[in-house]
């Protein structure tokens, strides 16, 4: 899968630009700056592009300052890699500077990907795109230095839940084992990406838990929250991400709901589950997802809201999937 020869590209192009998707995550980030950082290594003129800011708590990776969220074709020649982005409009405004370049590398490890480039290098059974770039630097013997390991690291953990999730391999684990030899600190790591948070999201969660219900079987654990409140908070919805587990994560409970009520009359409606196919469930309202973690918007009341996705997922809670 990673049997591109990269040298040979390398000795064609001198420009080096490297987008990665909107909304980055660890994977979208810690790839591409390992990536950028290695063929810098190789003395190429690297540009990083993502259409949205990256978020404060990933400012301690090397090279994190050049990401620019608008494209310009500084030099004739270019080589584009898109990394861990599924489909182009996960680009946004970018997608269009593809065209200006001669040629474009997907590497990515989702299973949808749309093989929009010019040479494809798609591995579904790669916990994160970061396993395979590391795959690639090492095959085609470029560099992998302590800077360049501690991006691969941030990515590989990012996308695993730090070694938590099911997509965590034996094979995961053993680059994850060459890039701690490297000398990445993984306590280090784990504080920063995974136990930190601002003041403002503690404030927060304090409010969410205190909405906290379960349902009479106490098989459905669900939270809500307002746009208005979570402005008076002084917080931004991606600080929201993951509090849904708390309601999941109560023994007993099955499906664990996160209701957030926008001002456009919206309510997102985040849904994890321990065993039941909750894609099916945010399906009926026209969202999707994986089995144990999936969504939708839906418009109307709030309670009305609330009352119709309970009704649901009652109606679901006997199609265990596992
Ligand atoms: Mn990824």
């Amino acid at each position: 899968m990673t049997g591109l020869n990269l040298r040979l590209l390398l000795d064609k192009y001198n420009n080096i630009y490297i987008f990665t998707h909107l909304r980055p995550d660890g994977d979208a980030i810690g790839s591409s700056l390992a990536l950028g950082n290695a063929l810098r290594h190789e003395s190429k003129n690297v540009r990083l592009f993502c259409s949205d800011e990256i978020p404060s708590k990933y400012s301690f990776l090397p090279g994190v300052e050049v990401f620019q969220d608008y494209f310009e074709l500084e030099e004739e020649e270019g080589l584009a890699f898109v990394l861990d982005c599924s489909d182009l409009k996960r680009l946004a405004h970018l997608k269009d500077g593809l065209k200006e370049l001669n040629m474009v590398i997907n590497i990515d490890h989702h299973i949808t990907n749309e093989k929009f480039g010019d040479i494809n290098i798609i591995d579904s059974s790669a916990a994160s795109t970061g396993e395979i770039i590391y795959k690639l630097l090492q095959t085609n013997n470029l560099e992998i230095n302590k800077e360049i390991s501690l991006c691969l690291y941030v990515a590989i953990s990012s996308d695993t839940g730090s070694f938590k999730y099911e997509n965590t391999m034996p094979k995961t684990m053993e680059i994850a084992g060459k890039l701690l030899e490297n000398g990445v600190n993984p306590s280090y790591v784990s504080q920063i990406i995974f136990d930190e948070y601002p003041l403002s999201t503690i404030s927060i969660l304090s409010y969410l838990l205190s909405t906290l219900q379960l349902d009479e079987t106490g098989k459905i654990a669900w939270m809500q929250l307002t746009e208005k409140v979570l402005r008076e908070y002084g917080a931004k919805p991606d600080q929201l991400d993951g509090f849904v587990n708390y309601a999941k994560n109560i023994i007993g409970v099955e499906v664990g709901v996160f209701f957030y009520h926008t001002e456009d009359g919206e309510t997102k409606t985040g849904l994890r589950s321990k065993s039941v196919d909750v894609a099916a469930i945010a399906h009926k309202f026209g969202g999707g997802g994986h089995i144990r973690a999936a969504g939708c918007s839906i418009s109307g009341k709030p309670d009305d809201v609330v009352k119709m996705v309970l009704e649901a997922i009652k109606n679901g809670l006997n199609e265990k999937v596992v």
